[in-house]
């Protein structure tokens, strides 16, 4: 297993629309178990593929309380079929919007279809967190991200608040960890 990089807002990538999975293979298993790894280390309830800078339609989620065992999930392909007409609001997060959190609408409960790790299809109808995160991470597969529902007043602060950051650290090369950081001389 290793921890992958999250891409963090403005990277491009975040809007690209990811491919759908065609084997589930060993590189594929790979990468799913990666990106518990580094859910799991964020910490974060959900990751997208997309969000390691993968473009596959891949998703992990553990909506398990801390403290309980972890409860993971892993959906490939997974695409909303239904939508409640019924909304709830939760205050969401992003693993690529780190320190933001707003309230977002969304349908109450959805149905949707993936395939589970042996490539066998599954639909099921989710409520609750599970069909707030389902949409929070089907999203990303499809390059749309949660401030997208937002005001666009509250968007634009958020993403001239994440490009300022950006352009500090433009150029920085991520130390390794068996290194020390030098000193500028002169
Ligand atoms: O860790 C996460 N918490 C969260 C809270 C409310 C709604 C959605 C989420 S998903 C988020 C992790 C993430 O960015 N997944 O894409
Ligand atoms: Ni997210």
């Amino acid at each position: 297993m290793a921890l992958r990089d999250i891409l963090i807002l403005p990277d491009k990538r975040l809007r690209l629309k990811s491919e759908p999975v065609t084997a589930v293979d060993k590189s594929l298993r790979k990468l799913v178990d990666d990106m518990f790894e580094t859910m799991y280390a964020a910490p974060g309830i959900g990751l997208a593929a997309i969000q390691v800078g993968v473009p596959q339609r891949v998703v992990t989620m553990n909506l398990a309380k801390k403290d309980d065992p972890p409860s993971p999930l892993v959906f490939i392909n997974p695409e909303v079929t239904w939508k409640a007409d019924e909304k709830s609001t939760y205050e969401e997060g992003c693993l690529s919007i780190p320190e933001y959190y707003e309230e977002v609408e969304r349908p109450a409960a959805v149905r949707v279809k993936y395939l589970d790790l042996e490539g066998k299809p599954h639909e099921i109808e989710a409520t609750g967190l599970l069909a707030t995160c389902l949409q929070h991470e089907i999203d990303h597969t499809n390059g749309v991200l949660f401030i997208d529902y937002i005001s666009k007043l509250k968007r634009d602060m958020v993403m001239k608040r994440f490009k300022k950051a950006a352009k500090k650290t433009e150029g920085a090369t991520p130390l390794a960890d068996d290194k020390e950081p030098s000193h500028h001389i002169g």
